[in-house]
């Protein structure tokens, strides 16, 4: 990273000395100095873009947040600053951010910088708009008709009707809220009451948190979110979950809502989908995909089948292609089988936003369909890159990740006194653990795995000061905790992850 005051980090300086009311619109006459303004900060971009491909570059520098607190001016002041101290202030900020663009950030399930979806990024911003009318967004509401249709074409839905939401999280829950309607259509108006029962969902023990939180936000209570058990690689157990619907059944509950992941977060399982839908279908339940990670794989004819086969079956299914696709944060999908759905559950027809008399066609104000009311232009991002990929690129991408991974569990398995594999990837996540050199002659017992999970986080405390590398680490069941790394960032290449092995090697052999 250059240095402040570097040519590219300095305005001349009767710019510098400016305050923002001599910019546009506060000085009329002020388009010069704003030109010069922006380019000085689009340069600072560029730059950071530059360092983040840089593997001589250090990915963080890391500091406690008490001594984060003194290395930055984080006031917000009473009198304002000068055009100069901003543009320092932009160049500070990249200089303390994790660069998770980085060829060795293998942190989150979100890795990555697309440069093509960051363009995209950089239009919206300066478009401003909200995704709520047509009124306002009328290329960006066009561009999420086609994009989404497309992705639902892709999933084998014919029809049917999805939305942007903000992250997958809320798509879940945006799915949660369609399917209690389409079942209970009277909670919308009457509440708890019109429902007779005790509504019940099920999903694996392996999936995102936020299947639990529906149970929690939407009156059901965690205790009714049932946690069907997986198998040893991460997988639900069909047979398990109809057992447990019949349970429920027994006790007078009401079942109405399966969950199944394809990639869970930590091991990159996909539940059986087929199985899963023969039993919704049988118990007339609502299947849930939740897909944010693994929808991915959907792109590619070599990956897909037969981690996804029975996707179709789904009567929702979330999708997020700031994952695995690499589009820039945040790009979360949900999509229905059935259209009408959305409108009809979350409709609030606030006159003074969705007025029915309007000039146009006015079944493209989307905004009733969802319970936000402002809704941030996520999709020219994803359409901008998708024209850039085109569909073939965003296969080879997939592909080129899945390869990736599976060159990194071959290197972990022919090294088996460094690095202990814990399940055959389904996908780009690898989880393992490093042994270092004491542990090495130690036959591999619960005893020598409680050892190994109080080293992990000491490694990766030493990874974060050295700040060469990241990868993420966590217990999961009874397993202590672990280095889950994941591949999904177009950066990393096969000298990258030898990198990650021989560095894990450097910073942790004498624990
Ligand atoms: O829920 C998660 C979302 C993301 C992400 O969007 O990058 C969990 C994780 O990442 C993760 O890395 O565990």
């Amino acid at each position: 990273m250059a240095t402040m005051g570097s040519p590219s980090h300095q305005l001349r300086k009767d710019v510098g000395h400016l305050k923002y009311t001599d910019l546009l619109p506060y000085n009329k006459d002020g388009y010069a100095a704003t030109r010069e303004f922006l380019l000085k900060v689009t340069e600072l971009l560029v730059e950071f873009v530059k360092d983040t491909h840089d593997r001589n570059k250090k990915i963080l520098d890391f500091h406690h947040p008490a001594e984060m607190l003194r290395l930055l001016d984080l006031d917000v002041p009473d009198r304002g600053l000068p055009l100069q101290q901003l543009l320092d202030d932009c160049s500070k900020t990249l200089q303390y951010q994790v660069k998770t663009g980085h060829p060795r950030f293998f942190n989150q399930l979100s890795c990555g910088l697309d440069l093509i979806s960051m363009t995209g990024e950089w239009l919206t911003a300066t478009a401003n708009t909200n995704m709520f009318t047509y009124e306002i967004a009328p290329v960006f509401i066009l561009m999420e008709h086609v994009v989404l249709e497309k992705m639902r074409d892709i999933i084998g839905f014919r029809g049917g009707d999805s939305i942007l939401a903000p992250g997958g999280s809320i798509s879940n829950l945006y799915a949660f809220l369609a399917a209690r309607h389409k079942l209970f259509p009277g909670y919308k108006e009457k509440g708890i009451h019109s429902i007779a029962g005790q509504l019940v969902m099920f999903t694996s023990d392996q999936c995102h948190y936020s299947v639990k939180s529906c149970a929690a936000v939407c009156g059901l209570g965690t205790d009714n979110c049932v946690e069907v058990p997986s198998d040893e690689r991460g997988r639900m157990i069909p047979e398990q979950l109809e057992k447990l619907i019949l349970e429920r059944k027994a006790r007078g509950h009401v079942p109405f809502f399966v969950n199944a992941t394809a990639g869970t977060t930590v091991l990159g399982a996909f539940d059986p989908l087929e199985p899963i839908a023969d039993i919704c279908h049988k118990y007339r339940l609502w299947l849930h995909v939740d897909a944010a990670w693994g929808g991915g794989l959907l792109l590619s004819k070599k990956h897909r089948h037969p981690r996804l086969t029975g996707i179709e079956r789904a009567d929702s299914v979330t999708w997020n292609p700031h994952k695995l696709m690499g589009t820039l944060l945040q790009c979360s999908t949900v999509h229905f089988k059935e259209d009408g759905l959305l409108i009809s559950c979350n409709q609030m027809s606030a006159e003074y936003l969705f007025m029915q008399d309007k000039l146009y066609d006015v079944r493209y104000d989307t905004g009733d369909k969802v319970i936000q009311c402002g809704r941030h232009n996520d999709i020219f991002k994803l359409w901008l890159q998708w024209r850039a990929k085109g569909t073939e690129g965003f296969e080879k991408h997939m592909d080129r990740l899945m390869e990736l991974a599976a060159y990194m569990t071959r290197k972990i398995k022919s090294m088996p006194d460094k690095y202990h594999l814990i399940v055959e990837p389904e996908m780009v996540n690898v989880s393992f653990w490093y042994v270092p050199s004491r542990l090495r002659g130690m036959a591999h017992t619960a005893e020598r795995e409680k050892i190994l999970g109080e080293i992990t986080p000491v490694l990766k405390g030493r990874m974060m000061q050295a700040g060469t590398l990241m990868v993420g680490y966590q217990p999961l069941d009874e397993r202590p905790n672990f280095f889950r790394n994941i591949i999904s960032s177009a950066a990393v290449t096969e000298v990258d992850v030898d990198f990650l092995l021989a560095e894990l090697e450097r910073l942790g052999h004498d624990l």
